[in-house]
């Protein structure tokens, strides 16, 4: 009956303003009147900004997104970014307020999200749901308090522009920081073809046209059997030339110089649409310290897998050498590479492999949020379900038996109200697993897990997270593969007016 409805943004109040007397009557009484959701610029988000307070400092940056170039070791391959692949590294300190100004220098619209960040909801960046699209040539203000510290990133959240090089590392750091280490480097994972074999957009729609496209044999963007154990089987749908470590192809990889003893810390961050990664450094293993931003206890490893989206960081303490870090592609045969060099011994092979890739490798499913950040024991006073749907044949991805249709975001949306301990099972019906992501909060994993905001869910599997609904607004919730999620893994989790 809902879907019948006119636009569930039409408030019950709006719907009571147009109806009189009898028609209302009649209207109300054989359907119930579709949920009323609070604004992203009302009330309840300016009083939650308010209660962040912060320190009242203000860090300015100025972001334009433009048509660039990226040289991928020889290859200029035309693409959009902010500047550079990635974009310059935005760093504050908890409490403080980001200032970003956003020029769209685009021949598209265009908004930015802060990946991670609670942060207020009309600054989350989701056109139809949080703000209006930016158009091209036009200018939008992003100003929030950034007030939890650790390893967050930003992107755009139009259509499959993720998939250019339009994204950055936000870091926040801790003023109370309790790790000790003697330097921290950001690794960004991506997997590339903007340029190269085609654009994202033209990606998207040849896997709109599912598997029968690919048959006919007009496709050259679907990648077939990829197979990963650690995903539970499929891997991925795209094939990429090249996987990338901060901006950077194997042939030409950068290059982290240090010396030996010292004590480093990784942000790693997967900015890829369509790849996990398995992370290790060759040589050496890896103290994994936070998931996606938060602290877990620590957990020593030989390798991390890291799906898009998520972030992981780790410490490490370096040899004597040059060792390379890989960042494998997981089901596709392929890697990324970055070199770390302490001493005099040579730069290693791009092709080589590292035992530590096939040691032990840590998935979120190992990690437990330390006792600061867990969340208190309380009761679920409400559960809701994602129901995950679609396949690689149709390319009919789905949340809750519906595709999200952006002229119509509302419909389906699951409601909350605020205060509430809400527990959100994300099941996955399908023979895929799903990097599941929910904007403006950090739930944890039920049973005493991480904190995380993004997660692998694997192929016919249920992950039950939960979270205190602590920021009002609407926010989207939906899978990090962005062909997925374009082509209808979306659905929008809104606070209910109360
Ligand atoms: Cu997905």
């Amino acid at each position: 009956m809902n879907s019948a409805l006119p636009n569930a943004s039409l408030t019950r109040r709006g719907f009571l303003a147009v109806g009189t007397g009898t028609l209302a009557a009649i209207v109300l009484a054989s359907c119930a009147a579709p949920p009323r959701y609070i604004t992203p610029t009302g009330a309840a988000v300016r009083a939650g900004e308010l209660a962040r307070g912060g320190t009242g400092r203000i860090m300015s940056v100025d972001l334009i997104a433009s048509p660039t170039q990226i040289d991928l070791a020889g290859t200029v391959a035309n693409t959009w970014s902010y500047g550079t692949v990635p974009g310059s590294t935005i760093r504050l300190s908890a409490g403080d307020t980001l200032r970003a100004k956003l020029r769209n220098a685009l021949p598209d619209d265009t908004s930015v999200h802060w990946h991670g960040l609670a942060l207020r909801n009309d600054m989350d960046g989701v056109p139809g749901a949080t703000q209006a699209p930016i158009a091209a040539g036009n200018d939008f203000n992003y100003e929030f308090v950034a007030d939890q510290p650790g390893t967050y990133w930003f992107h755009p959240h139009v259509g499959p522009q993720l998939d250019r090089g339009l994204y950055g590392a936000l870091i926040v750091e801790d003023p109370n920081e309790p790790l000790t280490y003697d330097d921290e480097w950001v690794v960004i994972l991506d997997d590339w073809l903007d340029g190269v074999t085609g654009t994202p957009d033209e990606v998207l729609k040849e896997l709109s046209g599912g598997m029968g496209g690919m048959m006919s044999g007009s496709g050259s963007h679907m990648m077939m059997g990829t197979r990963s154990d650690l995903l539970g089987g499929d891997a991925g749908d795209v094939a990429y030339p090249y996987f990338l470590i901060n901006g950077r192809p194997p042939a030409d990889p950068e290059t982290f110089t240090s010396t030996p003893g010292k004590r480093i810390r990784l942000r790693i961050i997967n900015a890829g649409s369509d790849t996990a990664f398995r992370v290790a450094l060759g040589g050496h293993r890896l103290t994994v310290t936070h998931s996606d931003g938060y602290p877990v206890n620590p957990v020593d490893t030989d390798a991390i897998l890291i799906g898009m989206g998520e972030r992981y960081d780790a410490l490490v303490t370096l040899g004597d050498g040059a060792f390379p870090l890989i960042a494998a592609a997981e089901g596709k045969n392929a890697n990324a590479l970055a070199i770390v060099r302490t001493g005099s011994g040579q730069t290693p092979l791009s092709a080589s492999s590292i035992p530590e890739l096939t040691r032990t490798v840590l998935t979120a499913s190992m990690l437990s949020a330390v006792s600061h950040v867990a969340l208190a024991t309380r009761s679920v006073d409400r559960e809701i379900t994602a129901t995950l749907s679609g396949s690689m044949m149709a390319y009919d991805w789905a949340i809750n038996g519906r595709r999200f249709d952006p002229a119509n975001p509302m419909a389906g949306a699951l409601g909350v109200q605020q205060g509430e301990r809400v527990r959100l099972r994300i099941e996955n019906t399908t023979q895929m697993w799903h990097p599941f992501h929910l904007h403006g909060h950090t739930y944890q994993h039920v049973g005493g897990g991480p904190r995380k905001d993004t997660s692998i869910v694997l192929p016919g599997k249920t992950l039950s997270v939960d979270f205190d609904a602590d920021n009002p607004g609407l926010w989207a919730a939906h899978c990090h593969n962005i062909y997925h999620a374009e082509s209808g893994m979306m659905t929008i989790l809104g606070y209910l007016a109360s």
